[in-house]
């Protein structure tokens, strides 16, 4: 077998993947392309103008040439704080030839959780695009160990894009295995400090074969639009390694998703497949009296982050023709697991186990629930992370013997179909986003009108879930609509613009247990039945 390939034996059930001894990913994503002669076709299209597969490759290697260049070593870190653009693609897969491990971060964060991550990942270098130089900068100066290389994507001297066009255009691949670490992917934790999922070169393969050819049926002509953006698990996975496995064509959107932004390109680019989250096809919904884009070029829609409530999915088909395929994934399985697949969906389900993974329902002692009860969901699979970085804590809790703990409470039924039932934390999805009620307590008893602050997730008319807060004040405050929006406004300046409270409950005190913690699930049953004190502006 020669170096840096995957055999897909297909006479087994799902077919089986054989790696070569050295086996660096790159190659079989990027370097194939020209090797099977599509030098020529387009790789990324967005307003900016196309890459086709040459340029792709060439740019990849001027990447890979220009760290090693400038001092990075193999299995340093480099943070990436870069928006949905090509040079995206530069700087993952060029760190990844030459064995540097990429580490995509959310670029909705603040400056304080950058600098955790500078700390925690202990990274040589960051890079990052100048529209988050406002939150990169300060946290770069406020961290105790500054990486030592720091580039700005593009628009100054000394940026990547002036860089690597003085760089040479052939680079000899570093030679990894498939199971050595290629990429980190940070998960928000209950307790607000992110973790890092530490990915190998064969995850990318393994979901891309499994979700992507097996379950959805990816096609070297399909042409695919994500809205989640590509540091997320999902993004990354939908628009830049799917279209990389076959050949295809990924569309990006450098700005905030919306009707705005994504209609025009879906207009231009007309893709085959498209990636949502649910309160995206919610919003669209909603917008749709207004202006309707044109999806006839789609063929399948795609959802994840936070389960799809069944109404939206009706209302989604009702008004487009196309149905949407919900499914589970993430950060630590890379991709989706769990999925409902082209003819065979199932509204409300989260569908069925994808080939090559298996799941269990376990209940509180361990053992597997009868089919119809509801449990812990357990998975395993080739794409799992090998640990999280630097917290053997947390990886012995969430990945044992080869299975991960994905905290979910589902339960199947008796054909094999998945049922979201919650969270077995209080983590909440917003917008298919990590949010920490934790977080946002933190931020909210940071104002001194604040004495305590409890955040749960409540359901609103879409089914979709939104942070609400129980909020006690300091002696002689009073609660008034002023000040909800106040409190709104204060979070949403201290923290990533999604997490923030859409309703603000003053109350006199807060449910406690006899040992002090905040029993939120009180307050979450509350939400179910008693109206709102004041709504989010
Ligand atoms: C929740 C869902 C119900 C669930 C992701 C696709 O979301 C992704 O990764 P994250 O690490 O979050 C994982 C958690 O999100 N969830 C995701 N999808 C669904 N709950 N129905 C769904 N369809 O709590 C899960 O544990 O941000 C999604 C691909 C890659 C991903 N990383």
């Amino acid at each position: 077998m020669q170096s840096h390939t995957v055999e897909i034996d297909a006479s087994e059930h799902p077919p089986r993947l054989r790696f070569s001894a050295d086996f660096n990913v790159a190659v079989p994503f990027i370097d194939r392309h020209i090797a099977e002669g599509r030098s020529a076709k387009i790789a990324i299209r967005s307003v900016d103008g196309d890459v086709t597969y040459a340029d792709l490759a060439a740019n990849v290697n001027r990447c890979a040439r220009l760290l090693l260049r400038l001092g990075l070593k193999r299995g340093d870190r480099m943070l990436m704080v870069v928006k949905d653009c090509p040079a995206f693609f530069y700087l993952f897969w060029g760190a990844i030839k030459a064995g540097i491990i990429p580490v995509p971060l959310n670029t909705l964060l603040r400056a304080t959780s950058y600098t955790y991550m500078i700390e925690d990942s202990g990274a040589a270098a960051l890079v990052y695009s100048p529209e988050f130089a406002e939150e990169v900068r300060p946290a770069i100066a406020g961290a105790a160990r500054a990486p030592q290389i720091v580039l700005c994507t593009e628009g100054e001297a000394n940026s990547f894009a002036s860089l690597i066009a003085d760089a040479g255009a052939q680079f000899e691949t570093v030679a990894t295995a498939a199971d050595d670490d290629c990429f980190w992917l940070y998960s928000s934790g209950s307790t607000g400090s992110p973790k890092a999922a530490v990915h190998r070169h064969r995850d990318m393969v393994v979901t891309s074969q499994r979700f992507g050819v097996e379950t959805l049926g990816i096609r070297e002509d399909d042409v695919f639009y994500s809205e989640a953006k590509l540091f997320f698990a999902y993004g990354l996975g939908n628009n830049l390694t799917f279209p990389l496995w076959v050949g295809a064509t990924a569309v990006l959107n450098g700005a905030r998703p919306g009707p705005a932004t994504s209609f025009p390109l879906i207009a231009q680019f007309r893709p085959t497949l498209y990636f949502g989250v649910p309160t995206l096809y919610a919003a669209y919904l909603q917008h749709f009296a207004t202006e309707k884009p044109d999806l006839s070029s789609v063929r399948h829609c795609v959802s994840a982050g936070e389960a799809l409530p069944a109404e939206i999915l009706r209302r989604w088909h009702e008004e487009t023709g196309l149905w949407i395929l919900d499914g589970i994934g993430s950060t630590e399985a890379l991709h989706i697991f769990i999925s409902n697949a082209p003819g065979d969906i199932r509204p409300g389900s989260s569908g069925r186990v994808v080939p090559g993974y298996t799941a269990r329902i376990l209940d509180e002692r361990g053992a597997e629930v009868a089919d119809g009860d509801s449990g812990q969901l357990l998975i395993s699979g080739d794409s799992t992370a090998r640990c999280y970085w630097n917290n053997a804590e947390r990886t012995a809790r969430t990945m044992v013997d080869g299975w991960l703990n994905t905290g979910d409470t589902y339960r199947r039924d008796a054909e094999g179909y998945y049922y979201y039932c919650g969270r077995s934390d209080d983590m909440m999805k917003v917008g298919g986003i990590w949010c920490s009620p934790f977080e946002i307590e933190s931020r909210l008893v940071e104002h001194p009108a604040v004495v305590e602050a409890a955040v749960v997730g409540r359901a609103d008319r879409e089914d979709l879930v939104k942070p609400e807060a129980f909020v006690v004040l300091r002696q002689g405050q009073a609660g008034s609509a002023g000040l909800a929006a106040e409190l709104v406004d204060f979070c949403r300046k201290g923290l990533a613009p999604y997490k923030y409270p859409r309703q603000i409950n003053f109350v006199a005190e807060l449910p406690k247990t006899a040992t002090g913690k905040i029993q939120r699930f009180v307050l979450r049953s509350a939400c179910k039945d008693e109206p709102s004190t004041f709504g989010a502006p």
